[in-house]
């Protein structure tokens, strides 16, 4: 089972931390459903990348010194643990998640103050949680009150996570890629069965089933994200969730769904043919969408500017567009128009990782950030026709196609880790006919 290299992440922070800084790093709360019921635990994702806890009630303090990694942690508690399953406790985070001191989570008041003293900047998501912000601020102030007479550095700067520890997500180590490989083979499973089940008649919810069933099945954690299965023009609602309707004849259908595994998820789309065979005009706008996305594919390089994909995408949509009898025109004064926007109105990708829009500035110093090897990105081209648009030829009308595929930026250019999902239009016609069961 691929897991992330811990070790390395935590060697990476404390390579790129200053001397007098800290990181502070706080676990997710629980939700509450409705009444007492809980949503399943999902660990903040700073918390796992650099320690893998997993249960909640968690604080991670990194400094410099002879115990840079200290974590608060769920005491052990006899009774609670016959509830609700074994609790590692300090002793188990001190064997096996890295610290080299650790607390009850209760301590945590108490022991702030002294860790603070002789830090200058704190690394820390402030303006999150206020009563977070409230205990971080109090143990900030009694640390103050504690070396006034000594001259030591207390806290006199705040960086949000992004400063330090999201630039370190944003490039994945190789066993983190590992990881995600492992969600795209299981996203590829559960792509492939939901064009060979999908048919006439069959209900969305039947498709988001079967989509659920196979990320569980396969050993991944659940959707990384809220399934979206739009037959026909609910493809035009970018954010289709509700998926409720049956499946029509004639119609395509876009599934974005990508499964977590371990905490990292992927994140692809696909558009098919409800029926097994794609239309002329379907199969013309669906060729297209492939070729804009192999256009951007193409730029994910490293040196090359984040913003090039999307350029590169924008392209070959307006070309598109010009060619299908939507837009009339040149090219580069349409581009300049932004004239594919009311078909093309969301961006061509984003970072990705253990959140599905990861973490990591797309802006640095001003101008957009060249890509480097370890960065993964989404490139997800696509074109969106509604029925009651009048602007555009009729066969064109309540077509949405959308085809999203996870690329890893390598020193040897772009490679695509979510490949084995069934693409041009002879391998989604293929995996619609090889049937299957819901
Ligand atoms: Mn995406």
């Amino acid at each position: 089972m691929p897991t992330p290299d811990f070790a390395a992440h935590r060697n990476a922070l404390l390579a790129a931390l200053p001397k007098d800084e800290a990181v502070l790093l706080l676990g997710s709360p629980h939700h509450l459903r409705n009444g007492d019921a809980e949503y399943r635990y999902r660990p903040d994702s700073d918390v796992y990348w650099l320690t893998g806890w997993t249960d909640p009630e968690v604080a991670v303090f990194v400094r410099h010194g002879e115990a840079p990694i200290t974590m608060f942690v769920q005491a052990k508690n006899r009774e609670r643990e016959i509830w609700t399953g074994f609790r590692p406790g300090p002793n188990g985070a001190e064997d096996d998640f890295g610290a080299d001191e650790a607390f009850e989570y209760a301590d945590l008041p108490e022991e702030l103050p002294d860790l603070l003293v002789g830090i200058r900047a704190l690394h820390y998501a402030f303006a999150r949680d206020s009563e977070m912000d409230e205990l971080v601020m109090g143990a900030i102030a009694r640390a103050r009150r504690s070396v006034r007479k000594k001259g030591d550095a207390t806290p006199d700067t705040f960086h949000g996570l992004s400063t330090l520890v999201h630039e370190l997500r944003l490039r994945k180590h190789p066993a983190e890629v590992d990881v995600l490989r492992e969600a795209a083979r299981i996203t590829a499973v559960a792509h492939t069965a939901a064009m060979g089940a999908s048919a006439v008649g069959v209900n969305e919810f039947s498709i988001d089933a079967l989509i659920d069933h196979t990320f569980r099945r396969e050993g991944g954690n659940g959707a990384g994200y809220t399934n979206i299965v739009a037959g026909g023009a609910n493809a035009c609602v970018l954010h289709y969730i509700v998926n409720n309707q049956p499946l029509v004849d004639g119609d395509l259908v876009l599934i974005d769904a990508g499964c977590e595994y371990g905490f990292y998820t992927a994140d692809v789309t696909r558009t098919f043919p409800v029926n097994g065979s794609f239309s002329e005009a379907q199969a013309e706008v669906y060729n297209w969408v492939i070729r804009s996305q192999f256009a951007a594919i193409d730029e994910a390089r490293a040196g090359r500017p984040y913003t090039a994909m999307h350029e590169a995408a924008c392209r070959v949509l307006t070309e598109a567009l010009i060619a299908l009898g939507v837009l009339e025109g040149d090219v580069d004064e349409l581009l300049e128009e932004e004239a594919y926007k009311p078909y093309y109105m969301h961006g061509t990708g984003h970072w990705l990782g253990m959140d599905v829009h990861d973490v990591g500035l797309y802006v640095a110093d001003g101008s957009p950030r060249p890509l480097e090897p370890g960065m993964v990105v989404t490139v997800e081209p696509g074109l969106y026709f509604a029925t009651d648009d009048d602007d555009v030829p009729e066969r064109l009308r309540g077509i949405g196609i959308r085809i999203e595929d996870d690329i890893l930026v390598t020193a040897d250019g772009p490679e695509n880790l979510t490949a084995a999902i069934p693409k041009t239009i002879e391998e989604v016609e293929a995996a619609c006919a090889a049937g299957g069961v819901i």
